[in-house]
């Protein structure tokens, strides 16, 4: 919905395939009569971009944010190398001139509902090979979410600026990462959860969003190139699950991401205190309950639904969840822990939205927020993450 593949020459758009041939990850697929059907893919196991000086600073708040995704996206357990390849000389940035670049540009009206795009030469080769793949963030990205005409991608971590968040903006290293997933050859995808879909994929614990690259992706990339020789575990826990799908104009399809959700012991959502509606990026700003809040009483029985991703080496991998209340949104171990959970979680492509029994204790107080939330971890230490910050999440409650 927000990012696309851009392209250039008008008969391809034309042209333009869907392609879902697997139940989740697709690869890009070429679309012009030279090389219709061949799938994007590279000689070499290294995308090693530079940045632009004019756009992209070196210390700017957009280097810093660019070199987060190119690090993130480096954490996947496959065989693919995302490196910096350091600042561009001055030859100027453009695509299809030999050089894989990253820029900021003004992308003009006609892409006002993009935020950045990924243009590769795989597009042009008779076997569709790429040796080179440019990203363009777009400074005309212009949702119309208040304020009006300002450029809505967001460089800070603070949810409460993200439109999943009730705020006005995209999530700038997220989308970056989604694009550099689209350097390695992965397409939209609309089946599942995961970072090549319409939305950000971001874990939010207290105040803040940790950007990662999830499941899908992880497992595609593997598929793709291989396990890396090097590759670390990274069990996440969101409160976010697959919704529904949308097609994009390019003919692929974006997945929506909605909220988990609590439910009584029959398997019937919670009445909520704050409804929860999926963000209209077009629509007003959401002030007042811009997340789901359910009413409980003390005592009762609920299964909170959480969404848990396998992105690492290891699968099945065995993983304990353990289970709080806590007194804000901020989860960590040292809340009231209510019970603790093993899972063994697949990396198949398919994140795990699962739910699981908790009571809500009687020592709260009437009235009050509260939030259920849960930790997890690998099951046994020796196992290493590469990302231990998509952890812990929350759901809010109030006490009725
Ligand atoms: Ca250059
Ligand atoms: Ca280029
Ligand atoms: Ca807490
Ligand atoms: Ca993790
Ligand atoms: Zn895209």
């Amino acid at each position: 919905m927000n990012r696309d593949r851009w392209f250039v020459i008008p008969f391809v758009l034309a042209l333009t395939l869907q392609v879902n041939e697997s139940p989740a990850w697709e690869q890009i697929q070429c679309i012009a009569p030279i090389n219709q059907g061949k799938k994007k893919h590279w000689t070499g196991r290294v995308y090693q971009p530079v940045l632009d000086p004019k756009t992209i600073p070196e210390g700017s708040a957009q280097y810093f944010a660019v070199l987060d995704a190119i690090e993130r996206m480096n954490l996947n357990p496959g065989n693919f190398r995302y490196v910096f390849g350091g600042m561009d000389n001055h030859d100027g940035v453009a695509v299809n001139n030999g050089e894989s670049e990253i820029w900021m540009e003004d992308l003009g009206p006609g892409f006002s509902n993009n935020s950045a795009v990924e243009q590769s030469d795989s597009d042009y080769s008779p076997s569709c090979t790429a040796t080179e793949s440019d990203i363009i963030i777009n400074t005309r990205y212009r949702m119309q979410r208040p304020p009006l005409d300002a450029n809505k991608l967001e460089y800070s971590n603070n949810k409460n600026r993200l439109f999943a968040y009730g705020g006005s903006n995209a999530h700038f290293v997220s989308t970056v990462m989604h694009e550099l997933g689209h350097s390695a050859g992965l397409h939209h995808e609309g089946d599942v959860l995961n970072l090549m879909g319409g939305n950000n994929l971001l874990v939010a614990n207290g105040e803040n969003v940790e950007p990662y690259i999830g499941e899908d992706a992880a497992t595609g990339l593997i598929a793709l190139f291989g396990l890396s020789a090097d590759a670390k575990e990274d069990v996440s826990v969101s409160h976010w699950r697959y919704g529904d799908k949308i097609a994009a104009k390019d003919g692929s399809v974006f997945s929506l991401h909605h909220r988990t959700r609590l439910f009584n012991t029959k398997n019937t959502e919670v009445d909520m205190d704050c409804p929860y509606r999926h963000p209209d990026l077009n629509g007003p700003l959401i002030a007042a309950c811009p997340e789901p809040v359910y009413q409980v009483h003390k005592g009762q029985a609920v299964k909170l639904e959480l969404t848990f991703e396998n992105a690492g080496k290891t699968t099945p991998l065995a993983v304990t969840a353990s289970y709080y209340l806590s007194s804000d949104s901020m989860i960590d171990a040292n809340d009231l822990r209510l019970k603790t959970k093993t899972y063994s979680i697949k990396r198949d492509s398919n994140p795990s939205t699962l739910r699981a029994d908790l009571t809500i204790p009687n020592s709260v107080t009437f009235n009050k927020n509260y939030w259920l939330g849960c930790l997890v971890k690998t099951a046994d230490p020796a196992l290493k993450e590469s990302n231990e910050r998509n952890n812990a999440t929350y759901v809010g409650i109030k006490i009725n």
